[in-house]
């Protein structure tokens, strides 16, 4: 069997798609991938169900009626993956910014080392981000500082989408409870994570921003950032969190 399903959710992505899901699929370590789609105008998901046939058993789909953000499309891919026997639930977008050879990495931290929670890290040594503009790195790094210092988190890299989760971490995160849409998404993750007492390792990889496709970022996801980390930390001193 199988134990590690990695989940790529997409919008609009037809430029990526193929080459990633190939790309997945060829490491040297087997993995599953679901990828997620919001009903992507320029029709990825037609695209993902051609190549169905040619990884049969290893490539799922699952299709949302319309475009609902980052954070409920990965909790959907959660569920689906929990109700499966995976071990080893993985998140990685479909632009190339996280390298797919570097899954295998997260993977033996967390089977061979001691990790519940494997983070593909850009700033454990020092600014691993090629082809940012300087203003969006700026704002990344400062993003994790203003995280461990609300939170008390000793994490570098706090809204990284690159990570793996054991099953276990995931089972005891009320998913119902997981509402943010962005970054927050990956920050109340690892907050629930950390809160939960599981060990949290950063591996350092290199992140290079995306060459194909567009950005799906916005102020609207920054804002939900910046308030969302409050509301994390105000939720967890009163015990609702
Ligand atoms: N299913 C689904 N996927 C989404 C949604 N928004 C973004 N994605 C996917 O999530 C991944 C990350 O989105 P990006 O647009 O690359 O966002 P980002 O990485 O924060 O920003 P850039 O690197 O600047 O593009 C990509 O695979 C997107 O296609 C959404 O609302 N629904
Ligand atoms: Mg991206």
């Amino acid at each position: 069997m199988n134990d590690s399903i990695v989940i790529i959710p997409t919008y609009n992505e037809i430029e990526n798609i193929e080459s990633i899901i190939r790309s997945v699929l060829s490491q040297h370590k087997f993995f599953h991938v679901l990828i997620i789609d919001d009903n992507s105008p320029d029709h990825t998901a037609d695209k993902v169900v051609q190549l169905q046939s040619e990884y049969a058993g290893r490539l799922f789909l699952e299709k949302r009626a319309k475009k609902s953000g980052l954070g409920t499309a990965y909790v959907h891919g959660f569920r689906w993956a929990l109700e499966r026997k995976y071990e080893y639930v993985f998140e990685m977008d479909a632009d190339f910014s996280h390298n797919p050879n570097d899954l295998e990495k997260l993977y033996k931290a967390c089977h061979l080392g001691d990790a519940d929670l494997a983070i593909g890290s850009r700033y454990v040594t020092g600014v691993n981000v090629v082809n940012w503009p300087l203003s969006r790195v700026l704002m990344s790094y400062f993003a994790s500082v203003y995280v461990k210092l609300i939170t008390g988190m000793k994490i570098h890299d706090a809204t990284a989408g690159f990570v793996c989760y054991k099953r276990n971490v995931l089972e005891q995160i009320n998913l119902d409870k997981i509402k943010f849409v962005g970054y927050a998404f990956q920050i109340e993750m690892k907050y629930r994570t950390y809160c939960n007492k599981f060990r949290i390792v950063e591996v350092p990889i290199i992140f290079t921003d995306r060459t194909k496709g567009q950005s799906k970022m916005s102020n609207s996801i920054i804002v939900e950032a910046v308030f969302g980390v409050i509301s994390l930390r105000l939720k967890k001193l009163i015990n609702t969190l």
